[in-house]
């Protein structure tokens, strides 16, 4: 009886083995007869209830039946894996004839990437940059600018206090002091970075980006600062660029000078850009005020020095020719993918 069953079963298994398509179907197959309620598995524990002189016989029956059955799986287990490989390399095939798909290129948001060409124009000057905290003391920001604590002249810079003596720095400025205090003259150094005032329309934002310049130097005088800046400016919007230099007032620097640069959308003839007047404001100068000089311990019969604080937003809008600050912090990506 059970040699009956044994025989039966070798061939149903290797006849299921033959129709297997996938390595899913072997496996099922596996589960089936060699599990552990698998149809070999139950068989060979009838074993037991076999009479003593039948034993061997179906023993070796046993033994037979498994063999073939493992022999038929391992080559139905061959023959699907190299189907398999096959199917999966024509899959693969590479059509070396089709034309490459284009790669998307990315490109730097104008604020850093006017950085990086200030930068470069500034240290092929000799400059080294700095860069300093933008949680910033009201020293280092104001009083160390001459600017003291119910000074008029603070209200020009509408600031985000954090407590009495902390704000959110409102001018590169406050890196001068900083780097006078321990640099030994002479010295050439730009700070570019982050500033914060309370103030928001089209040209004006309450977190802006600003580089500072300071030199520190023995005869060190105005015509240096008007034609250092004439190089940076040139370098930056073109050698046709017009600049005018204006008398202005900083309480840290004496004299101090506002520059203006022909509006490179327009060449000064007027547009919705520049407001009609062909030139647009970009920065203040001036030269250090001798009290900056001595409150951060250089000595200003010896030494003199020029700075200047360029807006970067605004020479951003200048250079992309870009209507309203907004666009710069909006996150379009329409806008963004016009900049590239
Ligand atoms: C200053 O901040 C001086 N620290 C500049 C300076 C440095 C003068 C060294 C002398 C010596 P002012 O407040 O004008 O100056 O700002 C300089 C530039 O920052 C402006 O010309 C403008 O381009 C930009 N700016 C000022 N406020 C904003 C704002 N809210 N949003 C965008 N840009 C601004």
């Amino acid at each position: 009886m059970i040699l009956d069953e044994l025989k039966c079963t070798q061939v149903q298994v290797i006849d299921e083995i033959n129709n297997a398509k996938t390595m899913k179907d072997i496996g099922e197959i596996k589960g089936k007869v060699f599990g552990k309620n698998g149809v070999l598995t139950s068989l060979s524990r009838g074993m037991k209830d076999v009479s003593a002189e039948e034993r061997p016989k179906v023993g070796a029956l046993i033994n037979e039946v498994r063999n073939a059955i493992e022999k038929a799986l391992a080559e139905k287990e061959q023959e699907v894996e190299n189907a398999e490989l096959a199917l999966k390399l024509e899959k693969e095939k590479i059509d070396i004839t089709e034309p490459a798909q284009g790669v998307k290129k990315g490109a730097l948001h104008p604020i850093p990437s006017v950085i990086d060409r200030l930068c470069d124009i500034c240290v092929g000057l000799g400059f080294s940059v700095v860069e300093g905290p933008e949680v910033e003391s009201d020293y280092y920001n104001f009083e160390a600018m001459n600017i003291p604590k119910n000074h008029p002249s603070r209200d020009m810079q509408d600031t985000f206090f954090i407590n009495d003596n902390i704000l959110l720095r409102s001018q590169t400025s406050a890196v001068q002091a900083r780097e006078m205090e321990v640099k030994k003259p002479p010295f050439k150094i730009i700070c570019p970075g982050k500033t914060y005032r309370n103030d928001s329309d089209s040209t004006h934002s309450p977190v802006f980006h600003q580089l500072e310049g300071l030199v520190i130097d023995e005869n060190v005088s105005m015509a240096d600062l008007k034609s250092m800046l004439t190089i940076i400016m040139k370098r930056l919007y073109g050698e046709d660029t017009e600049i005018r230099f204006r008398p202005s007032f900083f309480p840290f620097t004496e004299p101090s000078i506002e520059v203006d640069v022909s509006c490179p959308t327009c060449h000064g003839k007027g547009c919705s850009l520049c407001k009609g007047t062909g030139m647009l404001e970009l920065l203040g100068a001036g030269i250090v005020n001798p009290k900056v000089l001595e409150m951060s311990g250089i000595d200003s019969k010896k030494y003199r020095g020029f700075a200047f604080g360029f807006g970067l937003d605004r020479t951003a809008m200048i250079l992309n020719s870009i209507g309203n600050i907004r666009y710069l912090y909006k996150n379009d990506k329409r806008f963004l993918e016009q900049m590239k």
